[in-house]
């Protein structure tokens, strides 16, 4: 049998569970997941190596329309993972109650022209358990013959199971590849850096409600390794509004230190060691309306 290798883009509406799925796949937390549509902003890739195979996963943002500002970020890179992965993962999740929803991602895995599965997410939705013979029909209208494999984050020890199920229908339609793409060794190839910065964003979705964690950015304003024991990352939370910094910081700064505790204990667990973390909050009048400070928090978007 030969060695394949490449890209697989996941597709879904926001709040399928695409980062849920990314993170069962790869088996480790690389890309952050909450209760709130539009969470993942970037694409996220997590790797899994096998002997047969390499599968690299891209997380990516659900799909959106938007003519301007961070929303026309989030829809081109979604398009743009499309575009770049060699096979698509549909992600429908039985949580959708939207027939067209539904109908719009699977329209955008036909033009692809890309071989691709579909996963419903979200299975353990007993009460909605009558979407997913909807969900099949469909899929059997577009493409007869693509695999279609259900998935719950609620499943206990079948998820394994079911994750390899996944990663192998996914590996036969990968390209024949000379060589892994990334090193065996790593689950993810992002930084210790740009996880940091995910984590942080993460824990302000739980802290905060409302439109104030969608209006903010994280950025990492000096990453000291001189002691590598102890790193030493000075984060910046950059917000819209001095309300929304208001918000975030908290009365005695209790919010902005829960925050950072959570977002501290967890970036210890992922690099297995102590780190001081320091976040500040910035305010940056409309940043996500102004393509020069997008590009400077990491949201790239084609200069006109
Ligand atoms: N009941 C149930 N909830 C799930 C399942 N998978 C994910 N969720 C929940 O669905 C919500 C969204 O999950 P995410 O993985 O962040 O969804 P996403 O598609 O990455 O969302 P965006 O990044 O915003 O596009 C979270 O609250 C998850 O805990 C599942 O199998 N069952
Ligand atoms: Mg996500």
């Amino acid at each position: 049998m030969s060695y394949r290798a490449g890209f697989v883009g996941l597709v879904g509406q926001p709040n399928a569970g695409k980062s849920t799925l990314l993170n069962i796949l790869v088996e480790e937390k690389v890309s952050i997941v909450t209760d709130k549509p539009q969470t993942t902003r970037r694409r996220v890739l997590g790797v899994v190596s096998l002997k047969e195979g390499q599968v690299v996963y891209v997380d990516a943002p659900g799909i959106v329309r938007a003519k301007s500002g961070l929303n026309e970020f989030l829809e081109k890179e979604a398009q743009d993972v499309i575009g770049q992965s060699d096979v698509l993962l549909g992600v429908l999740s039985l949580g959708e109650k939207s027939k067209d929803n539904v109908l719009e991602i699977l329209g955008l895995l036909k033009q692809s022209k890309k071989p691709f599965i579909v996963v419903i997410t979200k299975a353990d939705m007993i009460a909605n358990q009558h979407r997913s013979q909807v969900i099949r029909d469909l899929v059997k209208e577009i493409s007869p013959t693509v695999k279609v494999i259900e998935m719950s984050n609620q499943w206990g020890k079948d998820i394994k199971e079911v994750a390899t199920q996944i990663t192998s229908e996914l590996l036969k339609l990968l390209p024949v590849s000379p060589a892994p793409l990334y090193d065996q060794e790593l689950y993810t190839p992002h930084s210790v850096k740009e996880l940091a910065v995910e984590i942080i964003r993460e824990k302000c979705f739980e802290s905060l409600m409302q439109e104030v964690p969608y209006n903010l950015a994280v950025r990492i304003v000096k990453y000291d390794e001189s002691n590598p024991r102890l790193p030493k990352i000075y984060a910046d939370i950059v917000t819209t509004k001095d309300s929304h910094k208001g918000i975030i910081v908290g009365k005695g700064a209790k919010t902005i230190k829960e925050i950072g505790m959570k977002a501290r204990a967890e970036i210890e667990k992922m690099v297995g060691h102590k780190v001081f973390l320091k976040l500040e909050v910035v305010v940056r009048e409309n940043w996500s309306e102004n393509k020069k400070m997008m590009k400077d928090l990491g949201y790239v978007v084609s200069e006109e």
